[in-house]
Formats: C-alpha cells, sequence, structure tokens
C-alpha cells in the first residue's frame, strides 16, 4: 500500500467504509450500534501519545499546509484538460515549494501521462493524481525505518554540523532536554571555540535542562574538547554525549578539516563512534540548504539530517528534494522553539500535516 492510502485510512478511517451495497443491507443495525454506542471523543483509535504528535505535526507544517492547499485550489479551480499552461503552472507552484527540480518534473510528468491514460477531464481527477504521486513521493524517498542509532551498551555520541544559524546549539538543548525527562545522563561538548559567545550559549543551555557541558577557552582546539567530553562522560557513566561544533571558520577547507579532526578523536576513543554525524539544515532557506548539504555530504561522513524550524516557512517541499536529491535520511525534525517542538521524523504524520485538508477532500 503507498503512503498515501495508508494515510487516508489511518487518519480519516477510511477503511472502515465498506461497499455501497454491503452498507445498504447492514445500515439498519449500524444505525442502531451508532445510536447506542457509548460517546467517545476520538473515533481514529490513536494511543493518546500518537495523537499529541500527530497534532504537533499539524500545527507545526500549519503555514506550509495553508499555503499549499490554497494555491493548489487556486491552480484546481483552472484546470483545463490538455493544457499545457496548466501543467507549466503547476511546475510553477511546486518549485516555489521547495519541492526541488527532479520531484517537480515527475509530479508532472505523472500528472501529463494520467491525464491522457485516464482521459482526464474534471478537476477532481486531477487533483487526486497530485495529492496522490506527492503523499507516495514522501514514502518512497523517506521510507521510515531510517532510526536515530544508538549505542546500546552504553555512550551514544553525536556530532552536530551545519553552517552558522541553522540551529545546531539549540537541537542540542531540544534533544538533550528530552533525554534528561527520560532519566538519561547527557553530556554536552562545546566544540565551537571559533565563535564569540557560543561556548557561554551551551552552558546557558546546560545548566536549563541539567546537562553538564565540557568546554575550552575560545579559540581553543575543539578537538581536545571532543577528548576531554568523551573522557568525562565516559566516567560519569553518561548514556549520551552531544557534540556541538563551528557553523564557520576562515573558510570552508579549515572547517572541513576540523570537523575531520573531532571525528579522528572520537573514533579513537570509541570506535563505533560517532553513532551520528547529523547535518543541520535551516528549512527556510530551501535550494540554499541542499547546497550546504552536497558540500557537508562530500567530505563528511552525514548519517542523518536535523531539519529545524519547519514552522517558519510556508514552503514545506524540501523533504521531498532532499529525499530526490541527497538520498540522506532526514531524522529529525524542528517544529517550533520550545524544548519539545524536537520530533523524531515520521513521514506519516509528516505528511498527514502537510496534505491533511487535501487528504481529506481527495475522494
Ligand atoms: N521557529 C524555530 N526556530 C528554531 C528552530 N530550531 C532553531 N531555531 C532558532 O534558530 C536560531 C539559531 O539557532 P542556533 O541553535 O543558535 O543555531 P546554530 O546552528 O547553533 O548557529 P551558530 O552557533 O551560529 O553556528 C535560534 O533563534 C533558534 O531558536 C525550529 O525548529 N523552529
Ligand atoms: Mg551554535
Amino acid at each position: 500500500m503507498g503512503l498515501f492510502d495508508k494515510i487516508k485510512s489511518a487518519f480519516t478511517g477510511a477503511e472502515k467504509q465498506q461497499e455501497p451495497q454491503v452498507q445498504e443491507e447492514v445500515q439498519e443495525e449500524v444505525v442502531k450500534e451508532v445510536v447506542e454506542a457509548p460517546v467517545t471523543e476520538d473515533t481514529t483509535l490513536e494511543p493518546e501519545d500518537t495523537k499529541k504528535e500527530t497534532e504537533q505535526y499539524e500545527k507545526g507544517l500549519k503555514k506550509s499546509r495553508v499555503s499549499f492547499t490554497r494555491r493548489l485550489n487556486e491552480l484546481l479551480a483552472n484546470f483545463r484538460y490538455e493544457d499545457e499552461e496548466f501543467f507549466e503552472e503547476l511546475e510553477d507552484l511546486l518549485i516555489e515549494s521547495d519541492v526541488g527540480f527532479e520531484a517537480t518534473m515527475q509530479i508532472a510528468d505523472t500528472l501529463r501521462y494520467e491525464a491522457k491514460v485516464q482521459n482526464m477531464k474534471s478537476m477532481k481527477d486531477a487533483e487526486r493524481v497530485i495529492v496522490r504521486t506527492m503523499v507516495d513521493m514522501y514514502g518512497e524517498t523517506n521510507p521510515d525505518h531510517h532510526v536515530f542509532n544508538e549505542n546500546p551498551d552504553g555512550l551514544t555520541v553525536v556530532l552536530f554540523v551545519g553552517v552558522n544559524g541553522v540551529g545546531k546549539t539549540t537541537t542540542i538543548a531540544k534533544m538533550a532536554h528530552q533525554y534528561i525527562d527520560n532519566g538519561k545522563k547527557v553530556v554536552l561538548a562545546a566544540g565551537d571555540t571559533f565563535r564569540a559567545g557560543a561556548i557561554e550559549q551551551l552552558n546557558i543551555w546546560g545548566s536549563r535542562v541539567g546537562a553538564e557541558v565540557i568546554s575550552t577557552k575560545q579559540g581553543g582546539d575543539p578537538a581536545a574538547v571532543v577528548y576531554d567530553s568523551i573522557k568525562t562522560a565516559k566516567e560519569s557513566g553518561a548514556d549520551l554525549l552531544l557534540i556541538d561544533t563551528a557553523g564557520r571558520l576562515q573558510n570552508k577547507k579549515n572547517l572541513m578539516n576540523e570537523l575531520e579532526k573531532m571525528k579522528r578523536v572520537i573514533s579513537r576513543e570509541i570506535p563505533d563512534a560517532p553513532h551520528e554525524t547529523l547535518l543541520v539544515l535551516d528549512a527556510t532557506t530551501g535550494q540554499n540548504a541542499l547546497n550546504q548539504a552536497k558540500i557537508f555530504k562530500e567530505t563528511t561522513n552525514v548519517t542523518g539530517i536535523v531539519l529545524t524550524k519547519m514552522d517558519g516557512t510556508a514552503k514545506g517541499g524540501i523533504v521531498l528534494a532532499i529525499g530526490k536529491e541527497l538520498g540522506i535520511p532526514v531524522k529529525f525534525v524542528g517544529l517550533g522553539e520550545t524544548m519539545n517542538d524536537l520530533h523524531p521524523f515520521d513521514t506519516e504524520k509528516f505528511a498527514y500535516g502537510l496534505f491533511k485538508e487535501l487528504i481529506q477532500q481527495t475522494v
């Protein structure tokens, strides 16, 4: 089953609908059951925490959802069969939504093909094909098994990389907060020794969330900080070591060299580590974020992406572009500024958060 059908049945209860003729036969009985059934608030049968998480996705992706739904509805209102202009406008809409070139072409070509094969004439037909193709593409490019790689036998080491301002330090704080909330011990390493104020910023976060912070003076060697932090984390029996890094150095080559040096120190101390090297990308920067990712990918073995500030963009298509053009799994998504707004990436909830009304109105 494609992601579209899965979501449609999971969130809208569509799988519970029976064939029309069967429905007629049992209609009386169903009406009786419904009347006599106890009143429950929710009919989708989701566990409470899943429901809450789904709502957070809906809230965080609201800007993108509202904007895309409105624009697609406007476009569909002018749908004309065999009208090349319609397809071009659809392409523009997708590109402007940061879906990326490859995904845009695939969606538009699918629609062109289906329009011919199905002899598509109505706006509803076009809508169904577009929404289904897009949602299924999320499922194909981001299958759900991209789990966060945790060390089951002790310390898990996570290195955070990414250019300045994307949200590395706040993501570290959010993750630390959530693990500490679950009774884990977390150590933070202030590996950004370059930017004035970066060490202080991590120290403040550390004391807010209750994590020990290992640091040195500004301009110090980040590899030495990493070494010290591993030693402390091991000695104190910590579960998680989160390493902050600089977003900017004198130049790109220095930055990449510094990251490599940190990685060497980490794997010398713990052979399997870092267990994750997470590249943090700011969703509001669109194509720029993709270009950054390509540069990091060339030199660093990035194991996953943290996509921040999804709540701050109305062009929520970047996950498709990442899936199509980078092939690096999105492992976490930032849906807001509070400590609880970092979520493990869930393709189903994400696609539902982006297309809720469109999926519901698709018949
Ligand atoms: N709305 C929103 N803001 C976020 C999110 N994640 C991070 N931010 C904000 O982004 C800004 C920059 O975050 P930082 O964590 O300082 O970024 P950084 O990558 O550490 O930046 P440098 O230290 O300069 O390299 C802060 O104001 C954060 O609150 C998110 O998911 N949503
Ligand atoms: Mg920072």
